[in-house]
């Protein structure tokens, strides 16, 4: 899996729980950091091979960038490998479902369950 917080956001706390809490139940996880461009993304989902990214932002002048990410995936032809969780303080399910990700959780145990049960 891959995880990281978007282009323009510079907050990680909630982003590195999620990842702790994953990396604890047996995935293996990539931690790109903070202010992550989408093309960043799409070369780390192909160079690791993943099957899950997962993209947190706390700011809502920075959540479009979960929609640009999600739209620089599907350019890259890898839209169907790769299984798009989304998550942070202001993004909500039905702000997932309308970028084209596959799921949204509120918090780190929860966002555990989601990525097992996605794949
Ligand atoms: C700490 C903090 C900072 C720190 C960040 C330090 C760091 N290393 O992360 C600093 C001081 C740097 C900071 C800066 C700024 N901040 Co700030 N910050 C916060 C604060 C107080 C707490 C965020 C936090 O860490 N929460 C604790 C963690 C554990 O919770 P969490 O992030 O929500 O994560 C949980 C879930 O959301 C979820 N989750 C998170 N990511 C993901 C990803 C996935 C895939 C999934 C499934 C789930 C998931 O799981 C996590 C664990 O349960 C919030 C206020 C708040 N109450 O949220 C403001 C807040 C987010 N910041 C805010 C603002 C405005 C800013 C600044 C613009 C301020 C400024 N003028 O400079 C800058 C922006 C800098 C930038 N470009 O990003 C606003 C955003 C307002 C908005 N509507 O957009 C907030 C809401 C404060 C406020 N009330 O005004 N900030």
């Amino acid at each position: 899996m891959v995880i990281g917080t978007v282009k323009g956001d510079l907050h990680d706390i909630g982003k590195n729980l999620v990842a702790m809490m994953l990396e604890s139940a047996g995935l293996e996880v990539y931690n790109l950091g903070v202010d992550v461009a989408p093309d960043k993304f799409v070369n780390e989902i192909k160079a690791k091979n993943a099957n899950i990214l997962a993209l947190s932002a706390l700011l809502t002048t920075t959540m479009p960038m979960m929609k640009e990410t999600v739209a620089a995936v599907a350019n890259a032809g890898i839209r169907e490998k790769v299984k798009i969780l989304v998550g942070g303080a202001p993004v909500t399910q039905s702000f997932a479902m309308e970028i084209g990700a596959d799921g949204y959780a509120p918090d780190a145990g929860s966002a555990t369950r989601l990525a097992k049960s996605l794949l």
